[in-house]
């Protein structure tokens, strides 16, 4: 995607990020759709502004991304910040909506793939997020998979997550993405995570144990033209994971109640993020917010190795 020059005079850098970027300092790339459509106010907001600060601690400089007025903004101020987590009527941006939420100068949150597409043309390289998108149960009649995972395939940009969400149909989401040439790498641990839990009951295709050794992963990656993006997958810490067993009956109902309201398409992630808050009483959430903060801390370690 060599980006054009109008596309790039539609970037607003943060005061923040464009002097580490001056500065040759390490940033980290975050998306709005966690914010908005992922996690209810005022927590978003607050987790929002945590995990931030999570990535300053170690040094490195974060750069949350969302669309507002026609522009797409690397880091946000606090005002836009708070701004996007009120705002009724954002739109989840995924690759197919970033075109229509800027020419229409609508607010867009952006997904795991709008984030790496914004992320790339920025010059950011590395972006921490919580769980990302990939193949839905029952996709063999709904086709319903994520943009993320095409994404992936294609835009050179290091995904820090915690694995693909629990609610997917995790070993199909692998197959995909082995197929589109995507390595997937488990950090220090040889069980693929699953968001919420620490192991999905897969082995992970890869493991590394340091941001150094995943530094020099990615730069290998840079020598081969046309490389796309690196999966990695970050396990929660133990003290708040939600173990698989106790995870399984919780999705299987929110997924029953998805189908049951007829929940389609690009609504079907956030409601079924919503159901499993509620039925476990709010404890997914709390969950949710460790392992992004988590996620946040490896990122910067990781970004800083590529400076
Ligand atoms: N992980 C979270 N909460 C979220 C998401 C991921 O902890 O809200 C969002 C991400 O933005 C991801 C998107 O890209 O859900 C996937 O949506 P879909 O399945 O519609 O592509
Ligand atoms: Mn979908």
């Amino acid at each position: 995607m060599p980006p054009s020059a109008s596309f790039q005079d539609l970037i607003v850098y943060s005061d923040e990020v464009r002097q580490a970027l001056a500065g040759g300092r390490p940033v980290v790339a975050l998306e709005s759709t966690i914010i908005t459509h992922g996690m209810p106010f005022p927590r978003n907001v607050e987790t929002a502004r945590q995990v931030e600060d999570d990535i300053r601690a170690e040094g490195a400089v974060p750069a949350t991304i969302a669309l507002m007025d026609g522009r797409i903004m690397i880091g946000l101020a606090d005002a836009d910040l708070d701004r996007l987590a009120q705002a009724e009527d954002v739109m989840k941006c995924s690759r197919a909506d970033l075109t229509f939420a800027l020419a229409t100068a609508r607010y867009g949150a952006t997904t795991v793939a709008a984030t790496m597409m914004a992320a790339h043309a920025a010059g950011l390289k590395v972006f921490a997020t919580g769980g990302i998108g990939g193949v839905h149960r029952g996709a063999e009649t709904s086709f319903d998979i994520s943009a993320d995972l095409d994404e992936l395939a294609r835009t050179p940009v290091c995904v820090v997550s915690a694995g693909a969400k629990a609610l997917l149909d995790i070993p199909k989401t692998l197959e995909v993405l082995e197929t589109k040439g995507v390595p997937v790498i488990a950090y220090g641990t040889e069980d693929l995570p699953a968001f919420w839990s620490r192991s999905s009951g897969l082995k992970a295709p890869y493991t590394l144990n340091s941001a150094q050794d995943i530094g020099a992963l990615l730069k290998m990656r840079e020598r081969f033209p046309g490389h796309g993006g690196v999966l990695i997958a970050n396990p929660v810490p133990r003290e708040h994971e939600i173990p698989r067993d106790e995870m399984t009956g919780h999705i299987d109902a929110a997924i029953r109640k998805a189908e049951a309201e007829n929940v389609r398409g690009k609504d079907v992630t956030p409601f079924v993020l919503g159901a499993i808050l509620d039925l476990t009483g709010g404890r997914s959430l709390e969950t949710n917010i460790a392992l992004v903060r988590n996620n946040a801390r490896l990122a910067a370690r990781i970004a800083a190795e590529l400076v």
